[in-house]
């Protein structure tokens, strides 16, 4: 199972778009999106017509209906799907650690920094980014993952532009 994961596109429709664009998009079988902002998720279900996991950020009108945290099982994984702002992720991943566990999850995916980690593990703790404001790389940047089961994640990091010219200048990364 090919899996999506997105985060903090803050509006940025046209970056959803450049996104969806991407050749390693075409096979996607479900989407996590880690919020901020949740519109952006319906956008995101509408265009790829694929269902889309969503979750509350910082950035987010409260609603009843969208949860601070959501937990799939997918191909023989457990995934824990969080903004992060309310486990302090800005200064530890430790807390999103300890409730990710605590949920028998083996994947934890967080959003919030703009900063894209890939940390493998018995948990591995993974954050796709933002594919609109990145404070890592001027470009912005979404994941792949491949899900077997009893078999480590498979991720990938993608930074692209939703302007073409910056893609052909530096081409497309896969990091
Ligand atoms: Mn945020």
């Amino acid at each position: 199972m090919k899996v999506g994961i997105l985060s903090d596109s803050h509006g940025n429709t046209r970056a959803i778009d450049a996104m969806l664009a991407h050749p390693e998009t075409r096979d996607i079988g479900l989407w996590f999106h880690a919020g901020d902002v949740v519109p952006d998720a319906e956008y995101l279900a509408m265009m790829a017509d694929t269902e889309v996991v969503r979750v509350a950020g910082n950035c987010d009108w409260p609603d009843a209906r969208i949860q601070d945290d959501e937990v799939r099982d997918v191909a023989g994984h457990r995934i824990f799907l969080t903004h992060g702002h309310i486990y302090g992720v800005r200064y530890t991943t430790g807390m999103l650690r300890e409730q990710a566990e605590a949920c028998g999850a083996d994947i934890a995916i967080y959003g919030h920094t703009h900063v894209a980690e890939i940390s493998p593990g018995n948990l591995t703790v993974l954050n796709p980014g933002s594919i609109a404001r990145p404070r890592d790389a001027q470009r912005g940047s979404f994941m792949v993952m491949e899900l077997s089961p009893a078999q480590p994640p498979v991720v990938r990091l993608i930074r692209f532009s939703a302007d073409p010219a910056i893609n052909s200048r530096y081409g497309v990364l896969h990091e």
